[in-house]
């Protein structure tokens, strides 16, 4: 194709995010399958990181590849950006961020098991959570706990037909990424207001789906599905329950500044 050539100006390299994210594992799987990304490398290093090189590169107009995902406020940072095409439809297209819970927890506490399948919210919803926190500095967590409480009418579906507990424990696993860290801080604190004594541990999103499979955890709200944590899920889909999306329409793919002459990822050059 006739498109300008950026490989070299970015050292064959797409900036990526932590080596333990779903969207580290699916690039390392992109630049295996497409013959144009041959001899090209993920630079993982965090999110934080990312965010600095993206902000650089655009402030001096010049070209970068970065893995990226909605929701997030990068595209509230930068509305100029576009993801590249994906013909191969190794990023997937529209993704859920699911729920998961282990086997047993039914039976076992089946008023959480209830609340936390019945968790269910809006892009919109996690945005304003994300954003907020983005903006004022102030903590996602804090910032989640008002939601609940200026948000009574969207809650009250997810308490609905759920009893009353008296301080049943409920281990909930988590990644560190800002999407999840509301999501879980929103299910605690809703969870909270029908008795339960709620933790959120943030680990690896292998540890997420082991520690659900293992029953070291109960539940957890961070899975996405059907891709970007597939090898995650297939692993341990037989040993949890997949509860279905708490959200959808999430999206990960690779994404460059608009001033990139380029709209696939077979654009770019070897
Ligand atoms: N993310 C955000 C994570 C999940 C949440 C897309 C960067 C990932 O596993 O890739």
């Amino acid at each position: 194709n006739g498109k300008v050539n950026y490989s070299e100006a970015v050292d064959h390299t797409i900036i990526g995010i932590e080596p333990g994210a779903g969207i580290s594992v699916t690039t390392e799987a992109a630049i295996e399958e497409y013959e144009n990304l041959q001899g090209w490398e993920v630079a993982l290093s965090s999110t934080g990181a990312m965010m600095t090189e993206l902000d650089n590169a655009i402030r001096n107009e010049e070209p970068i590849v970065v893995t990226g995902w909605n929701p997030h406020w990068m595209f509230a940072a930068h509305p100029d950006m576009k993801y590249l095409e994906d013909p191969k439809g190794i990023y997937g297209g529209e993704e859920g961020i699911n729920s998961i819970a282990r086997l047993g927890l039914e039976e076992e506490k089946p008023e959480a098991y209830k609340l936390i399948d019945q968790f269910e919210w809006d892009v919109e919803d996690m945005e304003s959570i994300m954003f907020e926190a983005e903006e004022t500095g102030r903590d996602i967590e804090e910032i989640a706990y008002e939601w609940v409480e200026d948000n009574e009418d969207k809650v009250a579906v997810w308490l609905e037909g759920v009893d009353d507990v008296d301080g049943v424990e409920v281990e909930l696993v988590s990644t560190p990424w800002d999407s999840e860290r509301a999501s879980s801080g929103v299910l605690k604190a809703a969870m909270e207001k029908k008795g339960f004594d709620v933790t959120v541990t943030d680990v690896d999103v292998a540890i997420v789906f082991e520690s659900v499979a293992t029953g070291n955890a109960d539940a957890s709200a961070a899975a996405w599905l059907p891709i970007t944590h597939k090898e995650f899920y297939n692993k341990h889909k037989d040993n949890l329950i997949d509860l279905g999306p708490n959200l959808t329409g999430a999206k990960i793919g690779l994404v460059v500044p608009n001033y990139m002459d380029i709209d696939s990822i077979e654009d770019l050059k070897p």
